[in-house]
C-alpha cells in the first residue's frame, strides 16, 4: 500500500534530481535560476509590498533570497500555503540586510506574504506537480507489487518446502492437507505469473495445459498422485522438482520489473480466468480446493488495485474507485459464506456449490472485471 505520506518526500526527491540532473542548461532560460539544485526566487521588501520576481515556480526545493533596500516597516517575508500555514519565513531583516530560506515545495498555490506592507500578500503558485505525482504515485504502485511478490514467493519458497517434505515422507494425509495452503502465495500473484515465463506451468499447469513432448510437474500434478492415486509413491522426485522451480521462481523476482498497466491488466485477466474456466472446478479438480485458490486470486487482484488506487484518485477516478470497492466487497462477501475453518484448506469443497451458486458467482466476478478494465487505460495514460 502507498501511505499517502510518502507522496511529499518521493516528490520532492525526484523533483531535485530533475533539477541537479539539468543544472547550468541554459537553455532552461524560462525556468528559475538554481542555486545548490533549489530554483532561486529573489524578492525585495519594500513598505508598499514585497515582490518575488516571479509568482510562479516548478515543485521542488525552492530557495527565496530577501532583500530590504530601504523598507522601515517591513522586516519579514512568508510563504503561506492554502490552509492559511506560514509554511517557511525570513524575519527581522532590517533595510540593508538580506537573508533566504529554503522549502521544498508542492504543486498548490500560496500566498508571499509581508506583513504589514501597505499591499501585505500576492498569490504565489507552484505548478508543473500533477502529472510527477502521479508518476510518482504509479513508481510507488509498481515497487509495492514488486515487495507484495517478494514476500509472496518467500512464502511460497516456505510452505512449498514443508508440503514436499510431508510428500517425500510418504505422509498422505498431511501433504493432502498441506496442498491448497502451500499454493496460496502462488495463487495471489498470479495476475502477472505470464512475467514468471515457463515457471508458471511448470509449477501449475493442469494436466489438458501440457505441450506435447513436455513433462507435467508442478502442485497439480502431485495433486493427482495424492488424490487419485492415494499414494506418494513416485512424487518424490516431483515434489523435489517443485522446490526446486518455485527456488528459481523465488530467485528471479528481483529482476523483474512491473508495469502499472500489467498490474492492472493482469488483475482483470486472472479474475476473468476465474469467472470463465476456473469455475467450471478445473484446477483443483482431484481435491476440489479451488476456492482457497478463487480466495488467494482475489486477494492477489485486490492487492494489485489497492497499489493503483492512489493514482487513479490523482486522475480523477473517484467514482470508479468507489464503484471497484463496492464490485470487490461484493465477489469477497460471496465467497466468505464458504468459508470452513474446520477444513484443512479453510474452504468447503468445491462441490458444495450448486451451478446457480456458480453462476452468481461468475456473475459477480464479471461485474468486477468489467470496471477494472478500464483502470489500465487510466493509469497507463
Ligand atoms: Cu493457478
Amino acid at each position: 500500500l502507498l501511505p499517502t505520506s510518502l507522496a511529499g518526500p518521493l516528490l520532492g526527491a525526484a523533483a531535485a534530481l530533475t533539477l541537479a540532473a539539468c543544472g547550468g542548461d541554459d537553455s532552461a532560460s524560462e525556468s528559475a535560476p538554481e542555486k545548490a539544485g533549489a530554483q532561486v526566487v529573489n524578492v525585495e521588501l519594500s513598505d508598499a509590498a514585497c515582490v518575488p520576481d516571479r509568482d510562479s515556480v516548478a515543485a521542488g526545493p525552492v530557495t527565496f533570497e530577501v532583500t530590504n533596500a530601504g523598507a522601515k516597516v517591513v522586516t519579514e517575508f512568508e510563504i503561506v500555503d492554502a490552509g492559511g500555514v506560514v509554511i517557511g519565513e525570513r524575519e527581522n531583516l532590517a533595510d540593508g540586510t538580506s537573508g533566504s530560506f529554503t522549502l521544498n515545495l508542492e504543486p498548490g498555490r500560496y500566498v508571499a506574504k509581508c506583513p504589514d506592507a501597505k499591499t501585505e500578500e500576492r498569490p504565489f503558485s507552484v505548478t508543473g506537480g500533477a502529472a510527477a505525482a502521479a508518476d510518482t504515485q504509479l513508481d510507488a504502485a509498481t515497487a509495492g507489487w514488486k515487495k507484495y511478490v517478494e514476500a509472496q514467493s518467500t512464502d511460497l519458497l516456505a510452505r512449498t518446502r514443508e508440503f514436499a517434505r510431508a510428500v517425500r515422507d510418504g505422509d498422505v494425509q498431511r501433504a493432502k492437507d498441506l496442498f491448497a495452503t502451500a499454493r496460496a502465495p502462488y495463487e495471489r500473484i498470479e495476475p502477472v505469473a505470464e512475467s514468471f515465463g515457463d515457471l508458471d506451468p511448470k509449477i501449475d499447469a493442469r494436466v489438458n495445459d501440457v505441450a506435447e513432448g513436455t513433462p507435467w510437474t508442478g502442485f497439480h500434478r502431485i495433486e493427482q498422485g495424492l488424490w487419485v492415486t492415494g499414494t506418494t509413491a513416485g512424487l518424490g522426485p516431483l515434489a523435489e522438482r517443485l522446490v526446486r522451480d518455485v527456488t528459481r521462481l523465488h530467485d528471479q523476482i528481483p529482476a523483474l520489473d512491473f508495469q502499472a498497466a500489467q498490474l492492472a491488466n493482469g488483475a482483470v485477466e486472472l479474475l476473468n480466468e476465474v469467472a470463465k474456466s476456473k469455475i467450471s472446478g478445473e484446477e483443483d479438480r482431484y481435491s476440489h480446493t479451488d476456492l482457497a485458490d478463487f480466495q488467494s486470486n482475489l486477494e492477489g487482484a485486490h492487492e494489485a488495485y489497492r497499489l493503483l488506487r492512489p493514482a487513479l484518485a490523482q486522475r480523477g477516478a473517484a467514482d470508479l474507485a468507489a464503484v471497484l470497492e463496492d464490485r470487490f466487497a461484493d465477489v469477497e462477501h460471496r465467497l466468505s459464506r464458504y468459508r470452513r475453518p474446520a477444513a484443512a484448506s479453510g474452504w468447503a469443497p468445491y462441490g458444495a456449490l450448486t451451478a446457480a451458486d456458480r453462476r452468481a458467482l461468475s456473475q459477480a466476478i464479471d461485474a468486477l472485471a468489467e470496471p477494472l478494465s478500464t483502470v489500465a487505460a487510466r493509469v497507463a495514460a
